[in-house]
């Protein structure tokens, strides 16, 4: 490559999608930098993107195909790609001859990079015609279709407006760690007098910048919601004229919430004073524009698209919903504006099946288990560290182990790798182009090509393009992939003339230069479609039972284990840079004062942490500021927390319409004792 500057995106699977002036100095990457012209980052990155360069060089990333017999025995033996492709072509031929059909194969694909031309992954397997294909969204899927009920679709206000709002609403999600860029706004309205409010059940980074911080038990939001519609609507605090231009269910809500909400329940069942819900409705009933946010923490429960459901309706009732720098924010999907090329491509059709299997990515391997015609017997990873970030991991663990070949497609030898017979190793967004739509901010940037692969790794698309010429060589016909095809032109591709025009762009080279930002962002939803103020499971219901403790099921494990983001890494990425060394331990677990009396436990002692579904030993820090029956852990590391996370139990919605439970997992706690290790 051309010693130069380039521009680059960071693909994580977070809120800035930031861009990047990538400095390339005799082949390689020297420096990195923020991109000024990028319209939302505008020339800052979080110390992850500074790591850029310690991470495209860090002597851990995978150089090579690489092989290992038995599989977990860390015998690998390096393969040349021709080798690797051999091996993986052959067993799929013989998967198919076996069962009539590639339903055998499957793959699991998430967050790892999500560049649109990372559906190349989706692309490769829609292009042998019928497979197993995951359906669903662990992260955010409770919120999405819960904002399309209330709302009619997906909206994201413009970010950049909340500068102007005069109070700023955060249900679970904390910025300041997962969202750093957004806090520029956020401080700059609190600077113009604005008022910050925050609701967590932890006092986070975010919470101490709070004018408001209300500690609540998790899973409670939708009643918090409620018993503050009551108080605005008894104080007659609301705007009645938007709010019946835009639901027809105001007068029947009006009068369900006076007569169901008691407000003595709400406080016990939220853990919320009277107080702070007194001021809170104040300042939602008084002060304008109020710009709500929900985040993804609350959706993370069983109760999330409750929660959702009971806050916009807040956020319609105050008359927050049409105005500028008030309305709603959680995240959007503009990338479904693109042809998106790659995850549409057609494949062939099979002679007598309709379509491929579908299996729901929040509970993969219990259902994959279930398969018998044909059992599933082929797996593909790529993007997706399983054994840290799913939930279910015995069941993971069953489902390897009737697999006849996994492999795995990643920069480093991760948990899943680990599992996997084969890897093959990526390349990084530095290392070919790609095209980049984020899903808080609105903007679209470019990702070139700054350096050659490192080693002998290549993208997924080069994988998906190497791989089905390989099949079509040994079986004429298995796919319909478009080899040949190189990643500008699909990028080419996504660039319709309908979707140059709402990026106000008139050809690839704009972005060559800056990013773009689409058009028509509401700044407010007037003339959206009716609103509903109920949620879609019908009325609300309000439990009096405590659900941050397990009271009234003496037998069941008896605290919530909650497991959230961390500043210096994306999930499980990351955390092996030194440059990006958190100065906590990681292997700490935080439980409150209470617990820590309860079960004797000192700052700092080792600890077991278990339920049904495994153990964990780390360290106690006892957190003072922690509700009395909450535990918090970190994500990833070398003994996942996610061990101790199981399938849910009794789903509300339908299997794949919500977000995966990472949040209602209940854990016991007890000294560590050498005999149970
Ligand atoms: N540094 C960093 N940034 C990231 C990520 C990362 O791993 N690291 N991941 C990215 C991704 S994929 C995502 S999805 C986002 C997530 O980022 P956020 O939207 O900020 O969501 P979470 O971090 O999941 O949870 C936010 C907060 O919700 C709180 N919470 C949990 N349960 C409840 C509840 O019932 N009610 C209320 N009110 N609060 C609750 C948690 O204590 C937590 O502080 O961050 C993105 N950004
Ligand atoms: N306990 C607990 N678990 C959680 C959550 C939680 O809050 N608590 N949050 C959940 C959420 S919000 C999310 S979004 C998920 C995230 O779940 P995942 O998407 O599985 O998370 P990552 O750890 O980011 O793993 C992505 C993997 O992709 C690899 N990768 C990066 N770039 C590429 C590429 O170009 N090609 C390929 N093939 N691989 C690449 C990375 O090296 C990494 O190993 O985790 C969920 N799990
Ligand atoms: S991890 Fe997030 S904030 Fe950091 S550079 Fe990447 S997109 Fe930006
Ligand atoms: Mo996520």
């Amino acid at each position: 490559m051309t010693d130069g500057v380039y521009r680059n995106t960071c693909p994580r699977n977070c809120y800035g999608t930031c861009g990047i002036l990538s400095h390339v100095k005799n082949g390689k990457l020297i420096k990195v930098t923020g991109d000024p012209k990028h319209g939302y980052t505008k020339g800052k990155l979080c110390a992850k993107g500074y790591a850029s360069t310690q991470f495209v060089y860090d002597a851990k990333r995978l150089k090579y195909p690489m092989m290992q017999n038995p599989r977990g025995s860390g015998k690998w033996k390096r393969l040349s790609w021709e080798e690797a492709y051999t091996i993986i072509a052959t067993k799929m031929i013989e998967l198919n001859q076996r069962y009539g059909s590639n339903l055998a194969a499957g793959y699991n694909k998430f967050s790892g990079n999500l560049g649109i031309l990372h559906y190349a992954v989706e692309g490769m397997f829609n292009s042998f015609g019928p497979h197993t294909k995951p359906i669903g969204n662990p992260c955010a899927q409770t919120g999405k279709l819960a904002n399309i009920y209330s709302i009619g679709h997906n909206l994201t206000f413009i970010p950049e407006s909340m500068v102007n709002s005069k109070l700023i609403v955060i249900w679970g999600a904390n910025p300041a760690i997962t969202n750093v860029h957004q806090m520029k706004f956020i401080y700059e309205a609190r600077r113009k007098g604005a008022k910050l409010v925050v609701i967590d059940p932890i006092f986070t980074k975010t919470g101490q910048k709070a004018d408001l911080y209300i500690q609540i038990n998790p899973g409670t939001d939708a009643s918090l919601a409620l018993g503050l519609t009551k108080m605005i609507i008894d104080g007659k605090n609301y705007d009645e004229q938007s709010i019946k231009e835009q639901s027809d269910e105001w007068e029947q809500y009006k009068s369900y919430i006076q007569s169901t909400v008691n407000l003595t329940d709400v406080c016990k069942y939220t853990g919320v004073s009277i107080e702070a819900i007194s001021i809170l409705a104040e300042l939602y009933g008084t002060m304008k524009p109020a710009a709500t946010w929900n985040g993804l923490g609350i959706q993370r429960n069983s109760n999330g698209n409750e929660s959702i459901g009971a806050i916009n309706s807040l956020v319609a009732i105050t008359g927050n919903l049409t105005i500028p720098s008030g309305g709603l924010y959680y995240m959007h999907f503009d990338v479904d504006d693109f042809p998106m090329t790659l995850l549409n491509h057609l494949g062939p059709e099979h002679p007598t099946l309709p379509s491929s299997r579908e299996i729901d990515i929040n509970n993969y391997a219990e259902n994959a288990l279930s398969f018998t015609e044909p059992p599933l017997k082929f797996m593909w990873i790529a993007s997706r560290n399983i054994m840290t970030q799913d939930q279910d991991i015995r069941g993971w663990e069953e489902l390897f182990k009737q697999m006849e070949l996994i492999v795995t497609v990643d920069l480093f030898l991760t948990k899943t790798a680990m599992q996997s017979d084969i890897v093959l190793p990526a390349s990084s967004h530095f290392e070919e182009e790609d095209l980049n739509v984020g899903y808080w901010h609105h903007w679209l940037s470019i990702n070139q090509k700054a350096i050659d692969p490192y080693y002998e790794s290549k993208s997924d698309l080069r994988i998906a393009r190497e791989l089905t010429k390989k099949l079509n060589e040994l079986s004429p016909s298995f796919s319909n992939f478009p080899s040949e095809k190189e990643p500008l032109d699909w990028i080419k591709d996504e660039l319709t003339p309908e979707i140059m025009q709402r990026y106000s762009m008139d050809s690839i080279e704009d972005l060559l230069l800056e990013s773009r930002r689409k058009q028509e962002v509401p700044a407010n939803s007037a003339g959206l479609d009716k609103f509903k103020l109920f949620p879609d499971t019908g009325l609300y219901i309000l439990d009096s039972d405590d659900h941050s403790t397990n009271e009234m099921h003496p037998d069941s494990p008896a605290y919530r284990l909650l497991s959230p983001q961390s500043l210096l890494k994306i999930h499980s990425q990351y955390e092996e840079l030194t440059w990006l060394t958190p100065d906590e331990d990681e292997d700490r677990i935080e439980i409150s004062k209470d617990i820590a009396e309860r079960h004797q436990i000192k700052e700092n002692s080792k600890i077991e942490v278990y339920n049904e579904h495994g153990l964990i030993i780390g360290f106690a820090k006892i957190n003072t500021l922690l509700p009395k029956n909450v535990i918090t852990a970190k994500q990833g590391g070398n003994n996942p927390i996610n061990q101790l996370i199981g399938l849910r139990s009794a789903p509300k919605l339908d299997m794949n319409e919500s977000s995966t439970f990472f949040y209602d997992s209940m854990v016991d706690i007890r000294k560590w004792r050498e005999e149970n290790v």
